[in-house]
């Protein structure tokens, strides 16, 4: 490698991804009626109103959610870094913003920072931090890609708007107020310009210098290549590369889905990512109420085990 900030993740090899968001405590379900598919996208499956959707937040209140079991989790998975959901798509942060009132913090009842606990809990286990953040999409903002919410039509479209006064300032929060971050996640850049891309890259670097970027920040720009959704690339791929996977169907928390997948696919997938000179990532979804799925905690630690056997071999 050329950048020797990069080793670390290649010796690692495996990380978790937490999605955790509104949309947990919704579970795949919108006023009685399921919406199968990913759960994190309910809102856009069910063209939840933004209002109303917003609304919801007094409704999430994750009680069980306990920031060690996530780290020690981890410690116990020959895990070294957490990526976690701070926003998705669906607008809502995760933690508390200065510049939102769609947070975790102020609409809801639980009131607490989960991010801010669960860097304290990574910190106690050596476990490294990372973000995820959605910098193109945020349904419920209308200067952002993909806002359906009420006068769509008559509404002029000013992304740079969104961008200066909700993606800089959180993501600057996020750089800012939870220690070491080693990983910014960013996603879905689609036809966002380069210049948006570049201020995401300078103001990472600018607070803290160490922190590695995935290639869906967008134009060609990034640290490391992540690949497509579940996808295992069949000749590998070129520089460091990561295959994102999950411990079921759905990243996040949805009622319906009980497909996890066995120990013996996640052990493949597993296998086949590092043997092609890749990087794994196994995604976990908290229900509503703070809770991580059984399921879900064993296939994490299923190939952990595996992975710590060959490494020492
Ligand atoms: C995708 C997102 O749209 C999904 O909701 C999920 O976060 C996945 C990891 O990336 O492209």
């Amino acid at each position: 490698v050329n950048d020797p900030r990069l080793q670390w993740m290649i010796d690692d090899k495996y990380s978790m991804f937490i999605h955790w968001g509104l949309y947990s405590q919704m579970a795949g379900k919108w006023q009685d009626k399921t919406y199968y598919g990913i759960g994190e996208w309910l809102m856009h499956m069910a063209e939840i109103p933004t209002d109303d959707y917003k609304a919801y937040a007094k409704h999430f209140n994750p009680e069980k959610f306990d920031a060690d079991t996530f780290a020690k989790l981890a410690k116990d998975s020959g895990i070294s870094l957490i990526v976690i959901t701070a926003k998705h798509h669906e607008g809502f942060a995760m933690f508390d913003s200065a510049v939102s009132d769609f947070t975790i913090t102020k609409a809801t009842p639980f009131k607490r920072d989960p991010l801010k606990e669960l860097a304290q809990a990574c910190k106690k286990y050596g476990i490294r931090l990372g973000f995820y953040y959605s910098q193109n999409f945020d349904w419920t903002e209308p200067d952002a890609a993909m806002y359906k919410g009420p006068n769509i039509n008559s509404h002029k479209k000013d992304f740079k708007r969104y961008f200066d006064n909700k993606v800089i300032p959180q993501v600057t929060e996020l750089l800012t107020n939870y220690g070491d971050i080693s990983q910014f996640w960013f996603d879905t850049p689609g036809n966002m310009p380069k210049q948006y891309s570049q201020a995401l890259v300078d103001l990472v670097h600018k607070y803290q210098p160490n922190c590695l970027l995935n290639s869906r920040i967008g134009n060609g720009l990034g640290d490391f290549s992540t690949m497509g959704d579940m996808h295992i690339p069949l000749k590998g791929h070129n520089g460091v590369w990561e295959s994102i996977d999950t411990t079921n169907d759905s990243w996040s928390y949805a009622w319906y889905d009980e497909h996890w997948k066995s120990p013996k696919t996640l052990m493949q997938n597993l296998i086949r990512v590092i043997a092609r000179g890749g990087l794994f990532k196994l995604n976990i979804g908290p229900k509503g109420d703070g809770s991580i799925p059984q399921q879900a905690v064993e296939n994490m630690s299923i190939a952990g085990q595996w992975l710590a056997i060959n490494k020492a071999a």
